[in-house]
C-alpha cells in the first residue's frame, strides 16, 4: 500500500516545489482537486515529470453532483468530471473520486424528505455513471464511487450500496473508494466491510475518527489495513483530513510516520 496526500494550505503554493515537498515527507503521489488539474494542466504535468511524483487521482473540482437534484447542474458535473478523466488519462493518472453528491441533502437532518424518491435517485446515479463508465474506458481510467456518511450524502452511505450500483450497471470502469472517516460512521465493522465489499475496492481515503490527522483520534486503522492486506489491496491511500494543532507541518509528517508504523503492524498481525 501507497501513501498519497491532497493538497494542504501549508504545502508550497507552485506545483513543482509542492510535489517536491510531498515527496520529501514521505509520500509517493497526490491527489489532485480536479480544477486545479485542468487550469494549470501543463504546469501539473511537468512538475510530475521533475519530481517524479505521480498525480495518481482527483478529488472535487467541478460543479455539480452525479446525483444532483437540479438536472443542469448534473449535465454540467458530468461534462467537467469526463474533461478531468481526460486530463487525468494523459498524466497516467488512475481516476478520480465521485459521491453522489456531497452536502446536497441528508435524510438525518430536516426537512428529512427528500424531494426525489430512492427509485428516481438510483436511476439518475446509473445514468450519471453510464455515462462517466464510457469515458473511464476511453481514457484509461477509473471512476471511484464514494460512499459518505448520511449527513453529508443521502444517496450512498455504504460499501454495500456502493457494489449494488457498480453491479446493477455492470460498470467494468467504476470502483469504490473507501474512506475511513466516512465508514467509522456508517459500516458496522471496517475490516469485516473491507473484506465482504473487496470486488470492486478501487481506492482509499484516510482520516481519524474526528476528520483531523491520524493517530489524533479513536480509530483502529490496523485492523482495517489488515483487512486490506488479507484482500490484496495494493492501491494508494490518501490523507484526506485537517490538521488539529498548531505546528501543521511537524503534526502532518508525524501522522505519515503514524500510518506507516500501522502499516507495518497489520502485515505482522
Ligand atoms: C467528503 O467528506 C469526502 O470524503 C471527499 O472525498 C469528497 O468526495
Ligand atoms: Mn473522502
Amino acid at each position: 500500500m501507497k501513501l498519497a496526500t491532497q493538497d494542504k494550505p501549508f504545502f508550497p503554493e507552485s506545483l513543482k516545489e509542492k510535489l517536491e515537498y510531498i515527496k520529501s515527507i514521505g509520500f509517493e503521489g497526490f491527489e489532485i482537486d480536479g480544477k486545479l488539474l485542468l487550469e494549470r494542466f501543463d504546469e501539473v504535468q511537468r512538475a510530475s515529470e521533475a519530481t517524479g511524483v505521480p498525480i495518481i487521482a482527483a478529488c472535487g473540482g467541478y460543479e455539480g453532483w452525479i446525483g444532483d437534484f437540479d438536472e443542469a447542474k448534473r449535465k454540467n458535473g458530468l461534462s467537467e468530471i469526463k474533461d478531468i478523466l481526460r486530463k487525468l488519462g494523459k498524466l497516467g493518472g488512475q481516476g478520480i473520486v465521485v459521491p453522489a453528491a456531497w452536502g446536497m441533502f441528508s435524510k438525518r437532518l430536516p426537512p428529512m424528505v427528500p424531494p426525489r424518491s430512492d427509485e428516481e435517485d438510483r436511476r439518475i446515479l446509473i445514468e450519471s455513471l453510464s455515462q462517466l463508465n464510457e469515458v473511464a474506458i476511453e481514457t484509461g481510467t477509473y471512476v471511484y464511487l464514494e460512499p459518505l456518511n448520511r449527513y453529508e450524502d443521502h444517496m450512498i452511505n455504504t460499501l454495500e450500496v456502493a457494489s449494488s450500483l457498480i453491479e446493477e450497471g455492470n460498470f467494468s470502469n467504476v470502483k469504490i473508494i473507501a474512506d475511513f472517516y466516512h465508514m467509522n460512521i456508517e459500516e458496522p465493522i471496517i475490516a469485516e466491510s473491507l473484506k465482504r465489499e473487496k470486488k470492486y475496492l478501487g481506492h482509499v481515503h484516510i482520516a481519524d475518527s474526528h476528520r483531523y490527522q491520524p493517530g489524533h483520534g479513536h480509530l483502529d486503522f490496523i485492523s482495517g489495513f489488515s483487512a486490506l492486506q488479507e484482500i490484496g489491496y495494493n492501491g494508494y491511500m490518501t490523507f484526506e483530513c485537517r490538521v488539529l494543532g498548531e505546528d501543521e507541518r511537524k503534526l502532518y509528517t508525524q501522522s505519515i510516520r503514524y500510518i506507516k508504523e500501522c502499516i507495518e503492524k497489520s502485515r505482522a498481525k
